[in-house]
């Protein structure tokens, strides 16, 4: 159903979309139509790909990486929307539909690319050009309450229907880029075979510094104080917040005034949201899918 877009005066309409599975994966519809020019996407080996599964900290690391490959906190880091600096693959506007390897083709190298897809998913060209992945992953408990929100202030997202009702589908994996199990396991699995650098996005909460220490040296890349202590600042979530480049405020289909895009940027946020039952209930879930790999997860600081 078409609904306003929450911007007074505006007459901008958008509508909710369902979901199309693609190899078992349930994607957005377009991204169900662009598939196949998708899959055969060109990457290059100076390509630098932030790849996350959705609300596990994908803005804020496109912020620090673009900080790290540009020396620091630029103009154009500045004044660019984090949108336009690290074009998302399977983007498609949806009036006039183009996906975002339209925009990423006619983007200069080295380009940052940004992706929420699926290990599956990931154009071949990725792993045959070996170029630099960095995976961020949050625990499944944060992601669930900040994707909860997120379907219901982006009007473009499916459905959520009550809490209750999102909660089993998260957990049965029937939101748009599937389960969250499946997704943090399995690039868990390839980080080896592959450039990834995997990183949690409780690591950087707890410890910004150290992450980009990190993830400097991973795209060669090496600073001093001044310029760690610039780009810790500048990716602050309060800086973040308050800033147009990064706070999603310029999209009219966004509507803030439901949530936030940068809602809280904390670890732990899913004890405010999950009945005693709904944790129990998880805890089954997640022994059961959790059980067969080396991967651990901090839900609490
Ligand atoms: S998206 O829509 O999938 O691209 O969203 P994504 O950027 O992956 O995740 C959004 C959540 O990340 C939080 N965030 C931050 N936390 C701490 N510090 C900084 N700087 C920061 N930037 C973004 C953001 O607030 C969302 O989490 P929640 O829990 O909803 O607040």
């Amino acid at each position: 159903m078409a609904e306003d877009c929450g911007i007074p005066g505006s007459l901008l309409k958008v509508e909710r979309q369902t979901l199309y599975e693609v190899d078992g994966v349930p994607m957005m519809r377009r991204f169900f139509e662009y598939n196949e020019k998708i899959r055969n996407f060109e990457a290059k080996p100076d390509d630098v790909l932030v790849a996350t599964y959705p609300k596990a900290g994908t803005t804020w690391m496109i912020e620090i990486v673009d900080c790290i490959l540009s020396g620091g906190v630029t103009d154009k880091i500045r004044n660019q929307p984090s949108g336009t600096r690290a074009p998302f693959i399977e983007l498609c506007k949806s009036s006039h539909s183009y996906p975002g390897v339209d925009i990423l083709d006619a983007t200069p190298s080295p380009r940052l690319v940004n992706t929420h897809l699926p290990v599956k998913l990931v154009p071949p060209s990725f792993w045959e050009s070996n170029c630099r992945i960095i995976y961020v992953a949050r625990n499944a408990k944060d992601v669930l309450v900040s994707y909860y929100f997120f379907h219901k202030l982006n009007l473009r997202m499916p459905e959520t229907g009550s809490w209750e009702e999102f909660f089993e589908s998260y957990l049965s994996g029937k939101v748009a880029w599937g389960s969250w199990f499946d997704h943090v396991t399995t690039w868990w699995d390839i980080r080896q075979r592959q450039q990834v650098l995997y990183i949690f996005y409780e690591d950087i909460v707890q410890d910004p510094q150290r992450v980009i220490e990190r993830v400097s040296p991973f795209l060669g890349r090496t600073f001093g104080r001044t310029v760690i202590d610039e780009i810790m600042k500048h990716t602050a979530f309060s800086n973040m917040k308050d800033n147009p480049m990064t706070n999603f405020s310029n999209l009219p289909w966004f509507n803030l005034k439901v949530s936030p895009f940068m809602r809280k940027g904390k670890v732990g946020d899913w004890k405010n949201h999950f009945t005693v039952a709904q944790n129990e209930r998880f805890e089954k879930e997640y022994q059961r899918r959790m059980a067969k790999t080396s991967l651990r997860f901090t839900d609490d600081l």
